[in-house]
């Protein structure tokens, strides 16, 4: 299996409903934390996420961001980052960014937002860390914000240097920031950061985490204090953090995080890392599912990260950045606002319209007597199945029972068509990631993939084409329980 299929999901089709979506802080919507759940926060709150597809479940269908890689240097050593790549902390090892200067960062913004009408976020995530390599952050941001100053601003850091930065990023309008936070215990973090350079020299062991693990805490209060939403990444280490993490869940919410990512550690040999080279492997989809229910009663969780590099350009999911090679850039990119305008506004009406949509398919479910189901989805974005199945490059996949409709990860694979045939060993890899899935939704599929699919027992619809993905598979599950009953019958 490929190393960076990402099994967050799901494995476990559960027979009640799943302690992860109880219920987070207190609310009484059943779907905190997911697309219908923004709609339980206070109107100030939903409008600051309701574009950004990495705070809002429901954004991530209709926006895009994209990072550009103009802060390379970093001050601390990860244990599962080499720094032949980018920052591992939004990132999956193994794969380079091309660095910039911040004119160069600026530019690609203009032609971004010249081509992506999607585009909603700017995000610095590296390829080392923004808040220690500051000024090309901060210049970054200002030339961005001078030419385009709707686009929200967004940075991703190890929180080291960032409390000397708060206030500075809250004069620049800049409203969303994640910290990666691995530990909050030292001793935790002296297997995962083996020194931090503070104060003009290197420290090592338990004084370097504890120097870490203060100046993190520091961030939150700092960043809440000046009202910058907050997200928490935190990498999911099996034998180091794993019984932690539900520890750091909370003390993170109680220190105002809006959002607490659990990412799965990504090691192999190849990557050079200290975690990879000693065979530290990533946790199953058991054991991140586990740490995610452990948490369901503290911090929103995030289930829809892509783990996306240092230079991602799109939709989550989809990476548009050899488009936008420095080469390729104009000189001087002229930037019209007209496009990005008008798609808002139609996501205005469309998104009322889903909403309404996912309601009701979240009210058929629960009328449903029938076990919970698994199911993929073929979607290039709009909440909708719209997707062939050969161009599916991941899958969305989505949980229904009682409690509803609702994602629960995404599954990576090539995509089996390449451009008038398929390829066999592709649509094998496909099949080995939709293990323990027996429904994909797509908008078109061949004959040979149906078969081939079929004969591994996943069944592919096509009759709920276009539809939202929330009323396919609540359609599908009843279609299934009715054929069920039946059968038995
Ligand atoms: Fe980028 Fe990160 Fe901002 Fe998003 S990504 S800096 S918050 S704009 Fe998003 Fe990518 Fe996951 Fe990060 S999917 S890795 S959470
Ligand atoms: Fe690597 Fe990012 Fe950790 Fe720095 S903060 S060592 S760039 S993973």
């Amino acid at each position: 299996m490929r190393a960076d299929i990402i099994r967050l999901d799901d494995l476990q089709v559960r027979t009640s409903r799943p302690r992860s979506l109880a219920p987070a802080g207190g609310c009484t919507a059943k779907r905190c934390g997911a697309a219908a759940g923004d709609n339980v926060l206070p109107e100030a709150t939903r409008a600051r996420i309701q574009d950004h597809p990495c705070y809002s479940e429901e954004a991530h269908h209709y926006f895009a961001r994209m990072h550009v890689a103009v802060a390379p240097a970093c001050n601390i050593q990860c244990n599962y980052c080499n720094r032949r790549y980018d920052c591992a902390n939004e990132s999956r090892p193994g794969v380079v960014s091309e660095r910039l200067t911040p004119e160069e960062g600026a530019r690609k913004v203009l032609a971004v937002a010249s081509r992506v009408p999607q585009l909603a976020v700017l995000g610095i995530a590296g390829p080392g860390d923004g808040a220690y390599d500051w000024a090309k952050t901060r210049a970054t941001f200002e030339l961005v914000h001078r030419r385009i100053p709707d686009l929200k601003l967004c940075l991703s850091t190890n929180g080291l240097a960032l409390p000397d930065h708060v206030d500075e990023l809250a004069e620049m309008n800049v409203a969303h920031v994640t910290v990666t936070i691995n530990m909050i215990d030292p001793e935790i973090g002296q297997a995962i950061y083996p020194w931090i350079f503070w104060q003009n020299r290197r420290r090592y062991g338990l004084e370097a985490s504890r120097i870490l693990h203060e100046r993190q805490m520091e961030s939150l209060e700092r960043l809440r204090a000046r009202d910058i939403l907050v997200k928490v990444n935190s990498v999911l280490i099996p034998g180091v953090n794993d019984h932690h993490l539900v520890e750091v869940n909370k003390a993170v919410k109680a220190r105002g995080a809006f959002l607490h990512n659990i990412m799965p550690l990504i090691a192999a040999p190849e990557h050079g890392t200290v975690f990879g080279l000693e065979g530290r492997r990533g946790p199953t989809a058991a054991e991140l599912q586990a740490v995610q229910d452990a948490c369901g009663g503290g911090a929103r969780l995030m289930r829809h990260c892509r783990q996306c590099r240092a230079d991602a350009v799109g939709m989550l999911g989809e990476d548009r950045g050899q488009e936008f090679t420095l080469d390729q850039l104009p000189e001087a990119p002229a930037y019209d606002p007209t496009e990005r305008e008008t798609y808002r506004a139609w996501v205005e009406t469309e998104r009322a319209d889903r909403r309404a949509a996912v309601e009701a398919a979240d009210a058929a479910a629960e009328a449903v007597p029938a076990p919970p189901l698994l199911v993929a989805v073929c979607t290039k974005g709009g909440g909708r199945i719209n997707q062939h199945f050969g161009k599916a490059r991941e899958f969305q996949i989505y949980a229904v029972d009682a409690a509803g409709v609702r994602l629960v990860g995404h599954r990576r694979a090539d995509n089996y068509c390449l451009g008038g045939h398929g390829d066999p060993d592709r649509l094998e890899r496909v099949i080995e990631a939709l293990e323990g899935v027996p429904v994909i939704l797509c908008q078109r599929i061949g004959n040979r993939p149906r078969n081939c699919l079929a004969a591994a027992g996943i069944e592919a619809v096509e009759a709920h084409a276009e539809a939202y993905i929330e009323t396919a598979v609540a359609a599908v599950y009843a279609d299934r329980a009715r054929m069920d009953a039946s059968a038995t019958a």
